[in-house]
């Protein structure tokens, strides 16, 4: 991997993904590119090679990739679950046209490109708990049907076009530094914000919803992980992966043990349907077996490092 592209930079995972990026493979050996209406932190856009990018202009992608003489792209830039369902049409389009803008210049510059899939792939008809790799793929939302559609083209395109397309099916994400924009699973951070700025959090899932999640150093080691792997050992392009599995209630009692005040009330909203649609907990023994996956992070030492990252990012805003 010598030159990286990584769209939607400002996102949630990519702004955390572009600092690992650029700390493993050197600053300007990855270009980030975002939106025109993004606000990208001063500290990422001048930490090396950023540009404004549309993914749905192929020809600004492909100018991108032959002017950086790119030979990976991280495809991040997506519209999630929740926003997903108030505005499907705009999903569809961001998820399925940015992806085959991506894989159009890939397969015409001979780029290797990492896709983010996500437990969203599954539906109601899905075996919910321990759910394998290879199974039924129905789901109920644009968001998760953009997800299938995704993983169908990446593997044509590997199958038909001989691009390396690899992909993680990721559970909810919880970080601290960028938050989630409008996805079903946004509840498992915002818990952790409201916990330490105001000691109580209105929870849009109920109390008994349960659902994989992964702390984000994890989930950027998976997409790591997997783009370094020896390509003659994957016998699939899209993975699970697994790491923790807990209730909403489990996670705020997880919070209490660290701020014992804190208070939660559960208001199910819309975004209930979809968590009920998606699975528990994922079987990954592939992705373990095959590329070695294996997540370092449990829900203790998730929210030990959560509340002390987050007191600090808080406790230093009200210094200025
Ligand atoms: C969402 O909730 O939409 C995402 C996801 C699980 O892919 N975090």
């Amino acid at each position: 991997m010598n030159n990286i592209l990584v769209t939607g930079a400002a996102g949630q995972i990519g702004t955390e993904l572009v600092t690992a990026l650029r700390q493993r493979y050197g600053k300007d050996a990855v270009v980030i590119a975002t939106g025109r209406r993004t606000q990208l932190p001063a500290y990422i856009k001048n930490s090396g090679p950023f540009c404004y990018l549309n993914v749905l202009d192929k020809n600004q992608i492909e100018e991108t990739a032959f002017e950086n003489n790119v030979d990976t792209i991280y495809h991040m830039a997506s519209i999630l679950s929740a926003v997903g369902e108030q505005k499907p049409q705009l999903a569809w389009d961001i998820n399925m046209n940015g992806l085959y803008n991506v894989l159009e210049v890939a397969r015409t510059y001979d780029i290797s490109v990492m896709w983010p899939s996500s437990i969203a792939a599954f539906g109601p008809d899905t075996p919910k708990v321990n759910t394998p790799n290879d199974t039924i793929l129905r789901p109920t939302t644009i968001y998760g049907v953009s997800k299938v559609a995704g993983e169908l083209l990446a593997e044509y395109y590997f199958q038909k076009f001989g691009v390396d397309v690899r992909s993680v099916r990721y559970p909810g994400i919880i970080s601290s530094e960028t938050p989630p924009g409008g996805g079903t699973t946004d509840y498992a951070v915002a818990i952790y914000y409201d916990a330490v700025q105001k000691g109580s959090y209105s929870c849009f899932v109920r109390e008994d919803t349960i659902l994989p999640m992964m702390y984000m150093p994890d989930a950027i080691k998976a997409l790591v992980d997997l783009a370094e792997a020896d390509n003659s050992r994957l016998t699939h392009r899209v993975y699970n992966i697994g790491s923790m599995s807990f209730s909403a209630g489990t996670l705020a009692e997880s919070i209490k043990e660290l701020i014992p005040d804190f208070t939660v009330k559960y208001k199910p909203d819309f975004r209930q349907e979809i968590a009920d649609s998606w699975p528990q907990s994922v079987d990954d023994s592939l992705a373990r077996s095959e590329w070695n996956w294996e997540p370092k992070y449990d829900l203790h030492k998730m929210t030990k490092e959560m509340i002390g990252k987050l007191e600090a990012k808080f406790s230093k805003d009200k210094d200025f």
